[in-house]
């Protein structure tokens, strides 16, 4: 494996001398952004475009664009940025206004000569990224659109602040994350992309993310890329962020992406197009048995590669997050994050899931969704409580709104879980009755509350038997809770329990 050597890494003075050149002005005809790869397709054999995500996300099919209001400050803490890349424009970047090359911390915030943003691994102001992770979620968010090269960037409004917490191998502090989010916050970005896997999080990073999220500030966070649930799993369990999850190009789930509670939503994540980092290939780094070296770059020059992982599906919804702030500049991060979050399409099952959150990502939903128009139902916990000899299940969840009418919860038994009775003759002809005089399903949906708002807490209490027998004894439940604005929205959340099977008695005490 080859590593990068230190000294590929330009001086950043003297490359900031070039800045003035490097101007990124996109121009917003009716016609598609010109960069080659933005129009091509099967660039590396495959059947769908190379920028297949900024289709989906249909960011430049837009029929009438507003315009943006203002730019934003997107910071990335990652592995740094190769700054001097063909398709990333120098005014693209952010330029810490107060400072200058003197040896002097000028603006006094601890940091000196911090122009574009700081290096947290070599404490250098030279963020410069030795292993093309951070540069490639750079591109995402913020590659120069419209100048005939390359591709095309997602926002073109953005400003990236690069902030270097990993090295080559992506291994980073968590004080370093934690200094890195305090940085971002005091220098004005208004969303934090956080595409890093780690098992664990330190009370530095927690109380970062709370700094964050006080301010206003939005952070964009991985699920990671093993498979496995979230919860209270990583930069998923800080507070208040948006988590994101990979999906593939026909809009399922990708399988490698991290699930659960916590999970925000999905956004696309598998053969992601976008910047190399000079000499870098990271996907070498992980070495995966299937890999041949340099396999993942694209393009004749060799600047461009494709990658899959929920590291990109972050960046993709960072980018459309800033797009969205560009044009809606009074939202703070934790209403652009309900935002996002309330515009999701929703993915099968339906309602807000552990695989899937509240769905895929959407930016044109997201263009049209009134902050004001958060419908919010959600099932969290179903736990058992036995009381003398009577077992309760206490649902927990969610069932608000801004405009709220109504809720209600409602169960039925799991497709195919009624168990079947001994006489066997007898099921038969019932089957056979049904399809003529078609009875009552056993399997349909039956309404156990209607209630009003629960911002968070119980749902309902009800004795377990009483369901099973309701449920023609089945244990197996799929619970619904639907909640309904008074604007006429619906949404609906689901969740299935499987109960200990209770005593035969109890169960033939009914038929
Ligand atoms: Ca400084
Ligand atoms: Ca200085
Ligand atoms: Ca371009």
């Amino acid at each position: 494996m080859r590593l990068p050597s230190v000294w590929q890494a330009p001086l950043l003075l003297a490359y900031l001398g070039l800045l003035t050149a490097g101007i990124c002005v996109p121009t917003f005809a009716e016609n598609a952004p010109n960069d080659p790869h933005y129009s091509k397709e099967g660039s590396w054999g495959q059947t769908y475009a190379d920028q297949w995500a900024l289709q989906q996300q249909r960011v430049y099919t837009d029929i009438a664009p507003a315009p943006a209001q203002q730019d934003v400050i997107v910071a990335i803490i990652d592995t740094g940025l190769d700054y001097t890349h063909e398709d990333l424009a120098a005014d693209r970047l952010w330029r810490n206004p107060a400072e200058t090359k003197n040896g002097r911390d000028d603006d006094g915030n601890g940091y000196v000569d911090d122009l574009i943003g700081w290096n947290y691994v070599d404490h250098n102001n030279n963020p410069w990224d030795l292993s093309g992770h951070g540069t490639h979620i750079a591109g995402l968010i913020a590659a120069c659109t419209n100048n005939g090269i390359g591709i095309a960037g997602i926002n073109p409004d953005a400003r990236i602040m690069p902030l270097k917490v990993a090295n080559f191998a992506g291994q980073a502090r968590s004080s370093s994350v934690a200094a890195a989010i305090h940085y971002a916050v005091e220098q004005g970005a208004r969303i934090i992309n956080l595409s890093l896997a780690g098992e664990t999080i330190t009370e530095l990073e927690i109380q970062a993310a709370e700094f964050a999220r006080q301010r206003g500030v939005l952070i964009v966070v991985a699920a990671g890329n093993r498979g496995i649930g979230v919860d209270r799993f990583g930069y998923a369990a800080l507070p208040g962020v948006l988590v994101v999850g990979a999906s593939t190009h026909d809009g399922n789930r990708a399988g490698f992406s991290n699930f659960g509670a916590q999970l925000s939503l999905l956004a696309p994540g598998v053969e992601i197009l976008s910047l190399r980092a000079r000499d870098t290939d990271f996907i070498a780094l992980s070495q995966p048995l299937d890999y041949a070296s340099e396999d993942a770059v694209v393009g004749e020059g060799e600047h461009y590669y494709r990658a899959s992982g929920t590291s990109f599906s972050a960046a993709i919804a960072t980018g459309i997050a800033s797009r969205v702030l560009a044009r809606q500049p009074e939202l703070s991060g934790a209403q652009l994050r309900q935002l996002l979050i309330q515009s999701a399409a929703d993915i099968a099952p339906p309602g807000v899931d552990q695989l899937s959150g509240y769905g895929g990502l959407d930016y044109i939903a997201a263009l049209s969704t009134r902050p004001g128009q958060y419908v919010q139902a959600r099932l969290n916990t179903a736990s058992l409580e036995l009381i003398d000899t009577q077992l309760w299940v206490n649902i927990l969840g969610q069932a608000q709104g801004d405009e709220f009418a109504s809720a209600a919860l409602q169960f039925r038994p799991a497709a195919g879980s009624i168990p079947i009775v001994e006489e066997t003759g007898k099921k038969k002809k019932k089957k056979k009755k049904k399809r003529d005089a078609e009875p009552a399903d056993p399997y349909q949906w039956q309404t156990l509350a209607s209630f009003d708002n629960v911002v968070d807490g119980q749902l309902g209490r009800f004795e377990v038997n009483t369901l099973t027998r309701q449920a023609n004894g089945s244990t197996q439940w799929d619970l619904k809770l639907v909640v309904t604005t008074t604007t006429g929205v619906e949404r609906e959340a689901r969740m299935s329990l499987h109960l200990p099977v209770p005593d035969a008695a109890e169960v033939s005490d009914e038929s």
